[in-house]
């Protein structure tokens, strides 16, 4: 099987609202399996090279001011093609575009209130993991359910 690691995170709004444990429940619920997790009050540094590919856009300070407004819920989760399924679990980058059941369809409305992060590919993801986690918080252990997941 090839597993993969994806960086999530739950951005300040998400955190705000109270939806730590309920978006945790749909990577928990589908089988993925919590690698890494912490929350933290990012730094501007941190969020610039996250970010790095949009400093351009007229969007970037908002976005910014955003992520720099509370503490971040940041975690790692692992599992068969956990990049690409990640992001359907997360939906449309616009939450007026996401699908009903995905967590921006259902927890959010305004794009530049969307609620979670997600990587795009597996090199932004490893990227990623390697901005927000060392690699000694990252662990690595076969979870009792492992064999009711995967055939
Ligand atoms: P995603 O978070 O789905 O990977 P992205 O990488 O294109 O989307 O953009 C990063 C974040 O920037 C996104 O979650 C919310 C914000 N953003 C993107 N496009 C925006 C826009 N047109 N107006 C305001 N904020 C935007
Ligand atoms: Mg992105």
């Amino acid at each position: 099987m090839s597993s993969e690691q994806t960086f999530i995170a739950i951005k300040p709004d998400g955190v705000q609202r109270g939806l730590v444990s309920s978006i945790m429940s749909r990577f928990e619920n589908k089988g993925y399996k919590l690698v890494g997790i912490k929350l933290t009050n990012a730094s501007e540094g941190l969020l610039r090279e996250h970010y790095a590919d949009l400093t351009a856009k007229p969007f970037f300070p908002g976005l910014l001011n955003y992520m720099l407004s509370g503490p971040i819920c940041a975690m790692v989760w692992e599992g068969k093609d956990a990049v690409k399924t990640g992001r359907v679990l997360l939906g449309a980058t616009n939450p007026l575009a996401a699908l009903p059941g995905t967590i921006r369809g259902d927890y959010a409305i305004d794009v530049g209130r969307n609620v979670c992060h997600g990587s795009d590919s597996v090199e932004n993801a490893k990227k990623e993991i390697a901005l927000w986690f060392k690699p000694t918080e990252i662990v690595s252990y076969t979870p009792a359910v492992f064999k009711w997941i995967y055939e």
